[in-house]
């Protein structure tokens, strides 16, 4: 399959959801609403929503009933990036092409947005979907929250900022890419399976497919950080380096970080091998980990 054509349409859908779900610009408070959508309206590759309503077809399910919680994993990691982008944290000027959040707005006004992204993300994962049992979406609801916080996104940040003052090992770094970006692609799969209507098996299977994804992707950012194209990728290249930050390139070279994100994706494939051809956009999503250039 076409995996930039496909990842083109999807990117469309989910956009248009976005735009839907999200409070107008006009809307009072003008300003946070403009601030969200400086940062969350068609910006960014929308690949934890993508791999959510993947991880749904792969499972025979239809996309259209997922799409609010599959844009709440979007708010989330939109909310990440901001305050990620902050002067107390990455303090960073651009992000997906565009004048970071802070910088177009103010740093109050940032952390609001963030804030306010991610108390929208848990009222649209909360909403009844249809064909659903709500218990089903509780459980998502509850992952969900596990992954994006303390057992997962927001602590892995805090252990990637510790890190920083230290030496760091590879099992710690992999600890900490497991959780601050592993995480939310992970339950992105695991959603999209479970809500999906997936049996207990599959939603396994899914969910390593998703922790062998999510440390390939972050290698593979890890990697682009040093060879990729700071206009393709819309923020600013070779911070890593400068801030002498622990990575997979630098604890073992571009080559072998490579070679150890092929190996995870191989692993992802592998976990797909009983699936049916419904499956072919999660595997074509995990082999562009790897292949993608921004
Ligand atoms: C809780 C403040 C806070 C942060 C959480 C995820 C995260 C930690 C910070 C974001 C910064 C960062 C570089 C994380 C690594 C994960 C990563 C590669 C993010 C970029 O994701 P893409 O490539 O971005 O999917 P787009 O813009 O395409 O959505």
């Amino acid at each position: 399959m076409d995996i930039i054509e496909y990842l083109r349409r999807e990117k469309k859908i989910v956009d248009e959801a976005l735009d839907r779900l999200v409070p107008a610009a006009d809307r009072p408070p003008v300003r946070l609403n403009q601030a969200i959508r400086h940062s969350l309206i068609d910006g960014g590759k929308r690949l934890r929503p993508i791999l959510l309503l993947a991880a749904a077809q792969a499972v025979g399910s239809k996309k259209e009933p997922l799409l609010p919680f599959a844009c709440a994993m979007e708010c989330i990691h939109t909310y990440s990036l901001i305050h990620d982008d902050l002067p107390a944290m990455d303090d960073d000027d651009l992000r997906r092409g565009r004048p970071t959040c802070h910088k177009q707005f103010d740093e109050a006004t940032a952390i609001l947005a963030g804030d306010g992204l991610l108390t929208l993300a848990f009222e649209l994962a909360a909403r009844p979907i249809q064909g659903v049992p709500a218990k089903d979406s509780l459980a998502m609801v509850v992952q969900l929250a596990q992954d994006a916080g303390i057992h997962g996104m927001v602590g892995g940040q805090m252990m990637d900022m510790e890190a920083e003052e230290r030496e760091v090992e590879l099992a710690e770094l992999q600890y900490i890419h497991i959780h601050k970006t592993g995480a939310l692609i992970r339950s992105s799969c695991m959603a999209g399976a479970c809500l999906g209507g997936g049996d207990a098996t599959q939603i396994n299977k899914i969910k390593r497919y998703g922790e062998a994804i999510g440390l390939a992707f972050q290698i593979a950012d890890d990697v682009l950080d040093i060879v990729g194209d700071s206009e393709l990728m819309g923020k600013t290249i070779g911070k890593d380096q400068q801030q002498s930050k622990a990575t997979y390139p630098a604890l073992m070279g571009v080559g072998q970080a490579r070679d150890e994100a092929n190996n995870l994706v191989n692993e992802a494939l592998s976990c797909l091998k009983d699936f049916s051809d419904d499956a072919e956009p999660l595997r074509a999503l995990a082999r562009y980990i790897t292949d993608r250039t921004h």
